[in-house]
């Protein structure tokens, strides 16, 4: 038995920042659903699942119907089945296209917000696994929808429920949901919709919660590889389901490391990150992937930081490369990258940029040897910096650990930040004030 999970399809909507002149099949949602509705058939899959969301809202209908109507006859054609919930954008405009499917040809469960069980079977007939599920009745579900919700366990088939809303997000006015709540209600696995990251959450004692995320990245803020999950049922277990990728546009933010780059080979470095970086995010996409937008942040401190945005001007509108059947581009630069500073030469000096630039080679030595290698090694002239910055290392523990030990943090199991990770933290505030002294004395 095998199983299609996916949700917040949105069908109507197409992925931003993707030029009009792109087959409209490789951007919109609609598009993803075909690709779902082929990869089903291909993959011989017994039933495909939604988790809401389906279309992307009431004015929707005269899109979303078509599509769905012809996945839907196909999908029915060849024995699979389809269960839907509603979440809060189709809460109305799903029932009423559900109504218009053929016949049998998808079940919408947990109309009018009460829970409902459909049982899903094998090709020769035998019940395999029972699915539970609950339908935004508004665009708005205040309450947990696991308030009302009592399972019958009168088998020992597996149990899935399926569910659009807001995992561990108190006060959410879609649908509240809780991850200790789920593990104990009684399914082994949850689907559920509306948060369009993909991420699957461990409940413990072999259970899971499912968020598959859109199947079509639609805008920036959906980064990463989208698609769809397929499920392997093998008798009584719900194992862990799989990604597989179909969504043809990906977004991605790249950091570009400038440090120390001279202003010859600022475009060389700039370059050679974004390929590498494309070359394995197209790997990772699968080959459904068409568009890869990548939104670049350059940093670093470097003794060209003046010429950074010359040298990067036009890549994000001209740059456009081709990794197999992707198209790379560069969707913006943010530009943060910051003018070198000879640390030594101002080391010698008096003031107060003099003792920052002793504690940032103090601090910068530490992280390149090891710290006690080098305290060992540090020369009489060094000694008081050295000193100094332990004072400050101590100061710096201090502090965060008042800040862990307030009542509002309570509730984080957040580990503290490790020495290392203390000096990387004072490394960075010591160099924005030297920059920010240095840029006031310059001034
Ligand atoms: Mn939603």
């Amino acid at each position: 038995m095998r199983l299609l999970l996916t949700g917040d399809l949105h069908i109507g909507r197409t992925s931003t920042r993707i030029s009009a002149d792109r087959p409209l099949s490789e951007r919109s949602a609609a598009g993803a659903w075909e690709r779902i509705v082929r990869l089903a058939l291909r993959e011989r899959c017994d039933a495909v699942l939604l988790s809401g969301d389906v279309a992307d809202q009431d004015n929707r209908y005269w899109e979303a119907i078509g599509p769905l109507e012809r996945g839907a006859t196909e999908l029915a054609e060849a024995g699979v089945a389809i269960v839907a919930v509603a979440g809060n954008h189709d809460h109305d405009v799903l029932p009423r296209l559900a109504d218009r499917m053929p016949e049998g040809a998808l079940t919408l469960l947990g109309r009018e917000g009460v829970w409902e069980r459909t049982t899903l079977r094998d090709r020769e007939g035998r019940a395999r696994m029972h699915v539970d599920g609950w339908s935004f009745r508004a665009a708005h579900e205040p309450a947990d929808p696991l308030a009302h919700y009592e399972p019958v366990r009168s088998d020992d088939l597996p149990l899935l429920g399926l569910v659009h809303g807001d995992l561990n997000v108190a006060d959410s006015r879609y649908a509240p949901l809780r991850s200790d709540r789920l593990a104990h209600a009684g399914p082994d696995a949850w689907l559920l919709g509306h948060v369009h990251a993909p991420a699957l959450h461990d409940l413990g004692a072999g259970r899971w919660a499912l968020y598959p995320g859109s199947p079509q990245a639609l805008d920036p803020g959906e980064s990463g590889a989208h698609g769809v999950w397929l499920l392997e049922l093998d008798g009584r277990t719900v194992p862990a389901p799989r990604p597989r990728p179909l969504s043809t546009v990906r977004y991605d933010a790249l950091d570009v490391d400038l440090t120390d780059a001279p202003g010859t080979e600022l475009r060389a470095r700039v370059e050679d990150a974004v390929r590498a970086a494309a070359a394995d995010r197209v790997e990772e996409s699968g080959p459904e992937l068409r568009q890869l937008l990548l939104r670049l942040r350059l940093t670093g401190a470097t003794p060209a930081a003046d010429r950074v945005a010359a040298e990067t001007a036009g890549l994000s509108d001209g740059f456009e490369i081709r990794i197999g059947e992707a198209t790379v581009r560069v969707d913006a630069v943010a530009t943060e990258t910051v003018p070198a500073i000879d640390l030594h030469a101002h080391a010698a000096t008096q003031g107060a940029p003099g003792v920052l630039a002793r504690w940032l080679l103090r601090l910068e030595e530490d992280a390149e040897d090891g710290g006690t290698e080098a305290a060992a090694r540090a020369a009489d002239t060094e000694a008081d910096a050295a000193e100094e910055v332990d004072a400050l290392l101590r100061l710096a523990r201090d502090a965060v650990s008042s800040v862990d030990r307030d009542r509002a943090f309570e509730g984080l199991d957040d580990a503290p930040p490790s020495d290392a990770e203390l000096r990387a933290r004072l490394r960075s505030a010591a160099r924005a004030l030297l920059r920010e002294l240095l840029r006031e004395e310059a001034a």
